[in-house]
Protein backbone atom coordinates (compact mmCIF):
# COMPACT_ATOMS: atom_id res chain seq x y z
CA UNK A 1 0.00 0.00 0.00
CA UNK A 2 1.32 3.45 -0.71
CA UNK A 3 1.53 6.61 1.47
CA UNK A 4 -0.62 9.24 0.40
CA UNK A 5 -0.05 13.05 0.27
CA UNK A 6 -2.28 13.34 3.12
CA UNK A 7 -0.42 10.84 5.44
CA UNK A 8 2.44 12.34 4.86
CA UNK A 9 1.20 15.87 5.70
CA UNK A 10 -0.03 14.35 9.15
CA UNK A 11 3.40 13.07 10.15
CA UNK A 12 4.91 15.97 9.40
CA UNK A 13 2.63 17.52 10.97
CA UNK A 14 3.04 16.02 14.31
CA UNK A 15 6.44 15.76 14.06
CA UNK A 16 5.98 19.27 13.57
CA UNK A 17 4.47 19.50 17.12
CA UNK A 18 6.76 17.16 18.88
CA UNK A 19 9.61 18.87 18.11
CA UNK A 20 8.97 21.60 20.36
CA UNK A 21 8.52 19.08 23.44
CA UNK A 22 11.81 16.86 22.94
CA UNK A 23 13.33 15.94 26.00
CA UNK A 24 10.31 15.42 27.71
CA UNK A 25 8.76 13.34 24.96
CA UNK A 26 12.00 10.95 24.50
CA UNK A 27 11.58 9.86 28.55
CA UNK A 28 8.26 9.34 28.30
CA UNK A 29 8.48 7.07 24.76
CA UNK A 30 11.32 5.25 26.79
CA UNK A 31 9.45 5.42 29.86
CA UNK A 32 5.97 3.61 27.84
CA UNK A 33 8.73 0.89 26.49
CA UNK A 34 9.24 -0.29 30.01
CA UNK A 35 5.92 -0.20 31.44
CA UNK A 36 4.18 -2.24 28.48
CA UNK A 37 7.50 -4.67 28.78
CA UNK A 38 9.87 -4.61 31.70
CA UNK A 39 11.80 -7.44 30.92
CA UNK A 40 13.20 -4.72 28.01
CA UNK A 41 15.35 -3.27 30.37
CA UNK A 42 18.00 -4.98 30.65
CA UNK A 43 18.54 -4.78 26.93
CA UNK A 44 19.46 -1.19 27.19
CA UNK A 45 23.01 -0.03 28.00
CA UNK A 46 21.10 3.25 29.49
CA UNK A 47 20.01 1.59 32.33
CA UNK A 48 23.07 -0.66 33.06
CA UNK A 49 23.84 0.87 36.37
CA UNK A 50 20.22 0.97 37.81
CA UNK A 51 16.71 0.18 37.66
CA UNK A 52 15.63 4.29 37.33
CA UNK A 53 15.36 5.28 34.40
CA UNK A 54 18.38 8.19 33.93
CA UNK A 55 16.05 11.59 33.45
CA UNK A 56 18.95 13.22 31.71
CA UNK A 57 20.72 10.66 29.47
CA UNK A 58 21.71 12.24 26.38
CA UNK A 59 22.26 8.83 24.48
CA UNK A 60 18.90 7.79 25.49
CA UNK A 61 17.45 10.69 24.58
CA UNK A 62 19.45 10.96 21.20
CA UNK A 63 18.47 7.80 20.28
CA UNK A 64 14.58 7.94 21.10
CA UNK A 65 14.42 11.08 19.30
CA UNK A 66 16.09 9.42 15.97
CA UNK A 67 13.58 6.79 16.40
CA UNK A 68 10.67 9.47 15.66
CA UNK A 69 12.66 11.03 13.61
CA UNK A 70 13.16 7.56 11.13
CA UNK A 71 9.71 6.94 11.08
CA UNK A 72 8.54 10.24 10.03
CA UNK A 73 11.28 9.97 7.38
CA UNK A 74 10.07 6.44 6.34
CA UNK A 75 6.65 8.32 6.04
CA UNK A 76 8.36 10.45 3.51
CA UNK A 77 9.88 8.37 1.69
CA UNK A 78 7.13 5.45 1.27
CA UNK A 79 5.38 8.82 -0.43
CA UNK A 80 8.49 10.34 -2.32
CA UNK A 81 9.96 6.53 -3.49
CA UNK A 82 7.49 4.18 -2.35
CA UNK A 83 9.83 2.10 -0.23
CA UNK A 84 11.71 2.95 3.06
CA UNK A 85 15.35 4.10 2.74
CA UNK A 86 17.17 5.69 5.61
CA UNK A 87 19.94 8.24 5.80
CA UNK A 88 23.05 8.06 7.70
CA UNK A 89 22.80 4.41 8.74
CA UNK A 90 21.79 1.15 6.90
CA UNK A 91 19.30 -0.79 7.59
CA UNK A 92 22.19 -3.74 7.71
CA UNK A 93 23.81 -1.85 10.91
CA UNK A 94 20.04 -1.57 12.28
CA UNK A 95 19.39 -5.24 12.12
CA UNK A 96 22.64 -6.37 13.33
CA UNK A 97 22.42 -4.16 16.44
CA UNK A 98 18.90 -5.57 17.63
CA UNK A 99 19.85 -8.75 16.33
CA UNK A 100 22.76 -8.80 19.27
CA UNK A 101 21.12 -6.82 21.80
CA UNK A 102 18.33 -9.79 21.83
CA UNK A 103 15.28 -7.81 20.01
CA UNK A 104 12.92 -10.64 18.93
CA UNK A 105 9.71 -9.65 16.56
CA UNK A 106 7.46 -9.04 19.25
CA UNK A 107 9.10 -6.24 21.03
CA UNK A 108 8.61 -4.21 17.57
CA UNK A 109 4.95 -4.50 18.84
CA UNK A 110 5.83 -2.83 21.97
CA UNK A 111 7.71 0.05 20.55
CA UNK A 112 4.86 0.51 18.23
CA UNK A 113 2.46 0.76 21.13
CA UNK A 114 4.62 3.34 22.80
CA UNK A 115 5.50 5.48 19.64
CA UNK A 116 2.09 5.74 18.52
CA UNK A 117 1.24 7.21 22.48
CA UNK A 118 3.51 9.20 22.91
CA UNK A 119 2.52 10.96 19.39
CA UNK A 120 -0.73 10.72 20.53
CA UNK A 121 -0.11 12.96 24.07
CA UNK A 122 1.85 15.16 22.39
CA UNK A 123 -0.20 16.51 19.82
CA UNK A 124 -3.23 16.07 22.12
CA UNK A 125 -6.86 17.17 20.49
CA UNK A 126 -4.68 17.18 17.08
CA UNK A 127 -4.37 13.47 17.31
CA UNK A 128 -7.11 11.89 14.68
CA UNK A 129 -7.53 7.81 13.54
CA UNK A 130 -6.47 8.78 10.11
CA UNK A 131 -3.10 10.43 12.03
CA UNK A 132 -2.62 7.11 14.05
CA UNK A 133 -2.61 4.99 10.60
CA UNK A 134 -0.32 7.32 9.07
CA UNK A 135 2.56 6.89 11.81
CA UNK A 136 1.08 2.84 11.84
CA UNK A 137 1.79 2.60 8.33
CA UNK A 138 5.50 4.29 8.57
CA UNK A 139 6.34 2.49 11.31
CA UNK A 140 5.47 -0.70 9.89
CA UNK A 141 7.69 -0.16 7.17
CA UNK A 142 10.41 0.99 9.18
CA UNK A 143 10.03 -1.75 11.44
CA UNK A 144 9.84 -4.42 8.19
CA UNK A 145 12.51 -3.54 6.79
CA UNK A 146 14.72 -3.69 10.43
CA UNK A 147 13.33 -7.39 10.79
CA UNK A 148 14.36 -8.52 7.39
CA UNK A 149 17.73 -7.91 8.14
CA UNK A 150 17.62 -9.68 11.17
CA UNK A 151 16.88 -12.77 9.90
CA UNK A 152 18.74 -12.11 7.29
CA UNK A 153 21.45 -12.25 9.28
CA UNK A 154 20.52 -15.10 11.62
C1 LIG B 1 19.32 0.82 19.34
C2 LIG B 1 16.13 2.45 16.08
C3 LIG B 1 13.03 -1.02 17.38
C4 LIG B 1 15.80 -1.95 21.23
C5 LIG B 1 18.73 1.54 18.32
C6 LIG B 1 19.38 2.58 17.57
C7 LIG B 1 18.48 3.04 16.66
C8 LIG B 1 17.26 2.30 16.83
C9 LIG B 1 18.70 4.14 15.64
C10 LIG B 1 20.79 3.07 17.78
C11 LIG B 1 21.76 2.22 17.00
C12 LIG B 1 23.18 2.69 17.24
O1 LIG B 1 23.61 3.60 16.55
O2 LIG B 1 23.84 2.13 18.10
C13 LIG B 1 15.02 1.63 16.12
C14 LIG B 1 13.90 1.69 15.21
C15 LIG B 1 13.03 0.69 15.57
C16 LIG B 1 13.61 0.03 16.70
C17 LIG B 1 13.76 2.68 14.07
C18 LIG B 1 11.71 0.29 14.98
C19 LIG B 1 11.22 0.64 13.80
C20 LIG B 1 13.50 -1.56 18.55
C21 LIG B 1 12.81 -2.56 19.33
C22 LIG B 1 13.56 -2.79 20.44
C23 LIG B 1 14.75 -1.96 20.35
C24 LIG B 1 11.50 -3.21 18.94
C25 LIG B 1 13.23 -3.73 21.58
C26 LIG B 1 12.62 -3.32 22.65
C27 LIG B 1 17.01 -1.33 21.02
C28 LIG B 1 18.18 -1.51 21.87
C29 LIG B 1 19.19 -0.71 21.32
C30 LIG B 1 18.63 -0.07 20.14
C31 LIG B 1 18.25 -2.39 23.10
C32 LIG B 1 20.61 -0.52 21.87
C33 LIG B 1 20.56 0.68 22.79
C34 LIG B 1 21.82 0.77 23.62
O3 LIG B 1 21.84 0.17 24.68
O4 LIG B 1 22.75 1.45 23.18
N1 LIG B 1 17.44 1.38 17.85
N2 LIG B 1 14.81 0.63 17.01
N3 LIG B 1 14.67 -1.21 19.19
N4 LIG B 1 17.32 -0.45 19.99
FE1 LIG B 1 16.05 0.12 18.56
C1 LIG C 1 16.04 2.26 20.58
N1 LIG C 1 15.28 1.54 19.80
C2 LIG C 1 13.97 1.66 19.89
C3 LIG C 1 13.38 2.53 20.75
C4 LIG C 1 14.16 3.30 21.60
C5 LIG C 1 13.62 4.21 22.53
C6 LIG C 1 14.41 4.95 23.35
C7 LIG C 1 15.79 4.81 23.27
C8 LIG C 1 16.32 3.94 22.35
C9 LIG C 1 15.53 3.17 21.50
Amino acid sequence: MGFTEKQEALVKESWELMKQNIPELSLRFFTLILEIAPAAKKMFSFLKESDQIPQNNPKLKAHAVKVFKMTCESGIQLREKGEVVVADTTFKYLGSVHLHKGVIDPHFEVVKEALLRTVEEAVGEKWSEEMCGAWCEAYDQLANAIKAEMKEET
